[in-house]
């Protein structure tokens, strides 16, 4: 495996077929935590394990406030070169998708063609009623979606107390992610409900563990991989490519003749299956990385 660029660029420019599985790394530098290693936990919770249906089961509104803190940031966060580069590559080639497994927005507020990204784990800006007869879901943006997930403000600031009283926004907020920070308690009868059914709880529109990916989503990558033809290149890109199914895309892509490029963080962040000779690691940050492989 090589990181040499001119090599790539000469593969990339005969690549008629290309997929790309985007992770929390292509985020990074647009302030959003990943998952697993430093930043993953949300004040002493492991994010992960809160990305369950038994999280929720058990706190619906802990799980609530995670979801909710998450989706403020991700709309005060801006899509790095990363994620416009990306959007750039597919409006201009017609054989390229991205499936991203991130559910911040980025990557379509980047501009992103919709048809070129499948969303395999879902987005915080989706909800779904929780009822097993509702089916009611929608695409939901408000920030907080209800009053009682609005973050606190940080009530050792010196300027919170006029800030409560001014009109001016530029208050600052308590850092919710920090466990020496007070979480206030919220009732699950303040959770945002079902606006049709009106018993269930709505939960965030995104894949926990355990759960199916959308089927739509699913039969639309099946159908990219499993065309007739060859796939070129698979980027793989800020992913610890340890969740399945999205882990085993790079496998199957390779299967079917693909040659692998990982940029990644971190070198020892190899997919499963391993690189060969003829693949690539470029190692750094994916927002100044990206942009400059695909220039
Ligand atoms: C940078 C950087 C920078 C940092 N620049 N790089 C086969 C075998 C074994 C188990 C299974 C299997 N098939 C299914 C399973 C079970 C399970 C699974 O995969 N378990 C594994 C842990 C083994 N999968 C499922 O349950 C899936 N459902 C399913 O398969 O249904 C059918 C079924 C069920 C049960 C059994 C069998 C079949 C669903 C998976 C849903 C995952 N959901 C989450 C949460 C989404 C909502 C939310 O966001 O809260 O998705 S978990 C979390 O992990 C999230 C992410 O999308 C996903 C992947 O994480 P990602 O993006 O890779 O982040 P990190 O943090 O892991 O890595 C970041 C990387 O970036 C690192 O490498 C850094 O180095 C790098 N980096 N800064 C470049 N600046
Ligand atoms: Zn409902």
């Amino acid at each position: 495996m090589s990181s040499d660029i001119e090599s790539f660029t000469a593969h990339l420019q005969s690549s008629k077929r290309i997929l790309a599985l985007l992770g929390a790394g292509l985020s990074a530098s647009s302030g959003l935590p990943t998952f697993r290693g430093a930043g993953g936990l949300w004040r002493t919770h492991d994010a992960i394990s809160l990305a369950t249906p038994e999280a929720f089961g058990r706190d619906p509104a802990l799980v609530w406030q995670f979801y909710s803190y998450r989706r403020h940031m991700a709309l005060k966060a801006k899509p790095n070169r990363a994620h416009l580069a990306l959007a750039e590559l597919a409006k201009k080639h017609p054989g390229f998708i991205a499936l991203s497994q991130n559910v911040d927005g980025l990557s379509q507020r980047a501009r992103h063609p919709a048809d070129k990204l499948q969303l395999l784990h879902g987005s915080l800006f989706n909800v779904k009623c929780t009822s097993f007869y509702c089916s009611y879901h929608a695409e939901n943006f408000t920030d907080p979606i209800v009053p009682a997930l609005r973050i606190p403000l940080d009530e050792s600031d010196p300027t919170t107390k006029e800030a409560r009283h001014a009109v001016s926004q530029n208050h600052k907020e308590a850092d919710i992610a920090d466990a020496q920070v007070h979480l206030p308690s919220v009732q699950v009868a303040d959770l945002p409900k079902c606006p049709e059914c009106h018993e269930g709880l709505l939960r965030p529109g995104v894949v926990w563990f355990g759960e199916s990916l959308p089927s739509k989503v699913l039969n639309a990558v099946d159908s990219f991989i499993n065309d007739s033809t060859k796939i070129d290149l698979i980027f793989v890109i800020g992913t610890s490519a340890s969740v399945y199914p999205a882990a085993g895309y790079v496998d199957e892509a390779r299967a079917k003749g693909a040659r692998v490029a990982v940029i990644n963080a971190d070198r020892a962040d190899e997919p499963a299956g391993g690189l060969t000779d003829n693949d690539w690691f470029f190692e750094g940050d994916a927002a100044q990385i990206v942009p400059d492989i695909l220039k």
